[in-house]
């Protein structure tokens, strides 16, 4: 029998990008993101291998209603930046006409924001038993399952078998900040520091001079017991998700193309935006969190008690 998923709490405060960090990690626009006031929904993303199981990224709402997330065909905006509104668009209204176009997007997120808000009380725990969740088959993940829990630091304090915190590099060194921390450090406690990362988000708004590499870890260190200092990664998820939208997107590519080259020139500007995709998401810090996911499923598949399931 296969081993079950591995369960990875990813937390933030809000707007950290903790729905974009889990975007990036599995390269599709699937979780709503938003700059808006309102904390998500606690949300479970079940990531397979591609091919396994599910054929598409699927919805599961806690009324055990479900959507798969497909191309609408003859929508207007067929980006798969808008998937995330097709995908919730299913299960609200049954027989919805085709997502077409941003405003409709965010007409359908309002929907949803509004039809999950007893799931997002104030501890991020919800009224019920269980969040709604999206199973999402991904390339790298090879033949491994992860249960990747998109919610508010406090479920840092639960039972996951492995924590993603992701702090917002623009806010550094706040009280709620140092919350987080706390809550990080007896993560680190609980489980060991192998199973705990810290990914300092939002580094592409840093500037010139900022802490960064080595003095930036330090200074997360140095707010935490010595017994619980995970390791810290610098992310910028928001630009790793843009990056690989369009490299993943016909649709984008060829807009792009036609932008390189309006007057049908040669494809040289196309490859040089498709190789500054490609270096935007190596730089992004997402490729290092992949890797950080795989160990603690290896970690996890040769110690199976040290979990705290
Ligand atoms: N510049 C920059 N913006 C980011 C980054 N990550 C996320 N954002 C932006 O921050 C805003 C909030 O992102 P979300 O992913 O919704 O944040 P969240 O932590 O899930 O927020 P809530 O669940 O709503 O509390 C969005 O506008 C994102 O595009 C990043 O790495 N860099
Ligand atoms: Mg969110």
């Amino acid at each position: 029998m296969s081993p079950p998923p591995l369960r990875v709490a990813v937390a933030g405060l809000p707007k950290a990008g903790v729905s974009t960090l889990v975007n990036a990690l599995i390269g599709a626009a699937v979780l709503p993101v938003s700059t808006l006031e309102g904390v998500s929904p606690l949300t479970e993303v079940a990531v397979v291998p591609a091919g396994e199981t599910v054929a598409e990224p699927t919805l599961h709402l806690s009324d055990g209603t479900r959507a798969a997330v497909r191309e609408s065909p003859g929508t207007a905006e067929p980006s798969r930046a808008a998937s995330a509104g097709r995908l919730l668009a299913g299960p609200l209204a049954a027989g919805a006409a085709p997502v077409t176009g941003a405003d409709r997007v965010r007409a359908v997120l309002a929907d949803l924001r509004r039809a999950l808000g007893a799931t997002a009380s104030a501890d991020g725990r919800g009224e019920h038993p269980s969040p709604p969740h999206v199973v999402v088959p991904v390339g790298w993940a090879a033949s491994e399952r992860f249960v990747l829990v998109d919610g508010p630091p406090g479920i840092l304090a639960g039972p996951s078998d492995a924590f993603l915190v992701v702090l917002d590099y623009t806010h550094l060194d706040t009280v709620e900040d140092a919350r987080v921390l706390r809550l990080a450090a007896e993560a680190t406690a609980r489980v060991g520091p192998g199973r705990v990362t810290i990914a300092v988000n939002r580094v592409d708004q840093g500037e010139d001079g900022d802490l960064a590499g080595e003095s930036l870890r330090r200074h997360v260190h140095a707010r935490m017991p010595a017994a619980g200092r995970p390791p810290v990664v610098e992310t910028s998820a928001r630009w790793a998700l843009a990056a690989s939208l369009l490299l993943g997107d016909d649709a984008h590519a060829a807009t792009l193309d036609a932008l390189a080259h309006p007057m049908g020139g040669g494809a040289a500007d196309a490859g040089a935006l498709s190789r500054g995709a490609e270096h935007t998401i190596a730089a992004s810090g997402i490729p290092e969190l992949r890797q950080t996911l795989l160990r603690w499923w290896s970690a996890a598949v040769r110690a199976p008690h040290g979990t705290t399931r």
